[in-house]
Formats: C-alpha cells, structure tokens, sequence
C-alpha cells in the first residue's frame, strides 16, 4: 500500500552574508535531503524580533512533503543543512547565515525538549504568517484552530514585512564593452 506524505511548513531565515544566496541553498538542502519541495512563498525582507542585531532578514516558508520521516528526523536533517551553510553559533539572539524551523508537520501536536510543533512562536510573527498565508491562507492551525489569514487579520506583531525582489541592475563589469 502507498504511503500518504505529510505536508510540513518550513520557515526560512537569514540576516548574515548573501541572504537570499543562503535561502536558496537551504532549498536545494531540502531538495538534497529528499524532501519533495512542493510550493515556495516569495522571499520577504524583515525587520528582527527580539534579537540583539539591526540586521533585517530575508524570510520565507516551504511547503514540503515528507512519506516515512517522524518531526525530530526532519529536524535533525535541517539541523545537517543549516550547519552545511556555516551556521556554526547557534546562540539563538546572534545573526545567523540560515535558520531552518519546523512550522507545522501535518496535525501533529508536540512538545518535547527538542522539539515543538506546532512552532510556539508562529502565531505571534508577521515574518512567518505573511509568506505561510500566501501558500496556506485557509490552513487551519492545529492547535488554535484558527485560519492562518485570521491569525495574520488579528496580528499585534506590527514589524515591517516587505515584499523583496533582487536587485536587476546590471553591474558595470558585465556589461558589453564596445
Ligand atoms: N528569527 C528569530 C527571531 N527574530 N526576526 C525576523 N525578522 N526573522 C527571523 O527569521 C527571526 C527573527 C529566531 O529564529
Ligand atoms: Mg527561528
Ligand atoms: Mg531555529
């Protein structure tokens, strides 16, 4: 009989180095660790929560599939890739290259040490409801039992999330000398 896949919503971070370089490479991380990468959220520039650093983020979500692989081995493969991309200080209010977080794993409820899903902060941050609605507006959040675009409508955290777009400009190098 064919497995049924979970649908698991992967919040992307980075505010160190090439930003959106670092939200590419944990896609082809994903891609590389078996995960079937299903749909991407546009790529959000952020001002930090709570951390100790003016940097802004680039922010985005995944929607990925996963048949056969429980929440903490997701985790301990995002764990491999984030630290694959030099994210070796994992003290948690320092910049970082790529933090990879586990949003919500199908219905699942948990809450260990290691682990909580769904994420205990996901509710509360425009950086993560803005890009997960434009993939799972109706979603209902398991706990909460609340839709996503709802959560996002009632949202305190007002923290400036913009839309980003690199940055077509042709630098001067490459273009064609006469
Ligand atoms: N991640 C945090 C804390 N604060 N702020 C923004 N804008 N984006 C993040 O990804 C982020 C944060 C903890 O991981
Ligand atoms: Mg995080
Ligand atoms: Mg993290």
């Amino acid at each position: 009989m064919e497995t049924e896949h979970t649908i698991v919503y992967i919040g992307l971070g980075s505010n160190l180095g090439d930003r959106a370089g670092n939200l590419l490479m944990a896609v082809r991380g994903l891609m590389e660790a078996s995960f079937v990468v299903h749909k991407l959220s546009g790529i959000y520039e952020t001002e930090p929560v709570g951390l100790d650093t003016d940097k802004k983020f680039l922010n985005m979500v995944a929607e990925i599939h996963v048949t056969n692989v429980s929440p903490s081995q997701l985790m301990a493969r995002l764990l491999r890739i984030e630290y694959l991309l030099g994210r070796t200080d994992k003290s948690l209010k320092k910049p970082r290259t790529i933090d990879l977080d586990v949003l919500l794993f199908g219905d699942t409820q948990m809450d260990t040490e290691f682990l909580t899903i769904p994420h205990p902060r996901l509710h509360l941050r425009r950086f993560v409801l803005k890009p997960l609605a434009q993939l799972a507006p109706n979603l209902i959040h398991p706990t909460l039992k609340l839709e996503i675009n709802d959560i996002l409508a009632n949202l305190e955290d007002d923290s400036e999330v913009k839309r980003w777009h690199p940055n077509h400009s042709v630098p001067a190098d490459m273009t064609a000398k006469g």
